[in-house]
């Protein structure tokens, strides 16, 4: 049984020796050196060319390197029988978690301010509410958002999550579906976007949305850029209906030195970088899933390719 690795991000080293370390018999073979494409049973993948994975004609299941799928819908190519896996592992779940709450106190605890006075060496106390007088709205209440949404309610904050479905969290209050969406935002100071980009979710970070939460708003986005109507968010930290960003990922990666986020002084730019799946507990995920497969067990984590996630 052969696996291919293609990944973008020159990991493929540790990946490797992750992945043999869990199963010493697996051959890894790694993009372009594929060998005869008969062999290859597996592929572990972070954003392929089009048009590559068909070439495989016994692939049993595609993994994907990230919990985000969308690199792989996107090819019109991709063999329509294989299950499609995405990553859900520890190790990236932790990350994201830090991630958010990270940004939630930068923001919460007005660090932008701060940092803009330190240039200016002036020495003052700003207020800040409590963490329970602030409203954080997380859209997403899967792996990553029901995480980071009890992460949150942990701190104090006052938390609200939204969902499709109902997807009960621990002092976290759940809203589900464009029904609610309105009394979601109504209720969101600092809004965390942890959505898959699909049909629905594409531009639902819009002046719509930023124009139902309170004045003053924040909205940090560590989903997807697709998710954003960038020149939308600009806008409304122009009028100040919003107050504050911070931005993991755009519709343009990397993000160009011309684009004004760079430089916007309410805006916290990061490259891609909020989680990043963590070679050995992925592997892990990896080889625990084929087993299952090769043992007649569903695989986890497969995709609904319909639903988009
Ligand atoms: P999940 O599939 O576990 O969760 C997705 C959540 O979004 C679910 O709660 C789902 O609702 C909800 N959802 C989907 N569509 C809609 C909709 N139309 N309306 C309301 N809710 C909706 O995904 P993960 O939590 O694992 O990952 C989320 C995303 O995070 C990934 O798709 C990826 O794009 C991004 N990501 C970004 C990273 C980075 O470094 N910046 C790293 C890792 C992931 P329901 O529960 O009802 O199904
Ligand atoms: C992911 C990502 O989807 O890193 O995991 O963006």
């Amino acid at each position: 049984m052969a696996l291919l690795f293609k990944s973008d991000v020159d990991r493929a080293e540790q990946w490797s020796a992750a992945l043999k370390r869990y199963d010493p018999n697996m051959e890894v073979r790694v993009w372009p050196d594929a060998g005869s494409p008969a062999d290859i049973e597996y592929a572990l993948v972070w954003k392929p060319q089009q048009g590559l994975l068909k070439r495989f004609p016994n692939l049993k299941a595609i993994f994907s390197l990230g919990a985000g799928i969308d690199h792989l819908v996107d090819d019109p190519e991709l063999p329509p029988n294989v299950p499609l896996v995405r990553m859900v592992e520890p190790g990236l779940t932790a990350g994201m978690t830090e991630f958010v709450v990270m940004s939630v106190l930068m923001h919460h605890r007005r660090m932008i301010d701060y940092l803009a006075m330190q240039k200016d060496k002036m020495w003052a106390q700003l207020p800040v509410p409590l963490a329970a007088d602030r409203r954080i709205g997380v859209m997403g209440q899967g792996v990553l958002g029901a995480d980071a949404a009890a992460a949150l309610a942990g701190l104090g904050f006052d938390v609200a999550g939204w969902s499709r479905s109902p997807r009960p969290v621990p002092g976290v209050t759940g809203f589900q579906g464009p029904v609610f969406w309105e009394a979601f935002l109504s209720r969101t100071d600092i809004l965390v976007c942890l959505l898959p980009v699909t049909k629905e979710t594409r531009g639902i970070l819009n002046a719509k949305t930023f124009g139902l939460m309170p004045k003053g708003g924040v909205v940090i986005n560590a989903a997807r850029g697709g998710l954003m109507v960038e020149d939308d968010l600009l806008s409304a930290l122009g009028s100040g209906q919003l107050s504050g960003a911070s931005l993991d990922v755009f519709s343009y990666e990397p993000l160009v030195p011309e684009h004004p986020f760079w430089t916007h002084p309410r805006v916290i730019v990061t490259p891609h970088c909020a989680a990043i799946t963590v070679p050995e507990s992925g592997a892990r995920v990896v080889v625990d899933n084929i087993r299952r497969l090769e043992s007649g067990q569903p695989l986890m984590h497969v995709v609904d390719i319909k639903r988009g996630y």
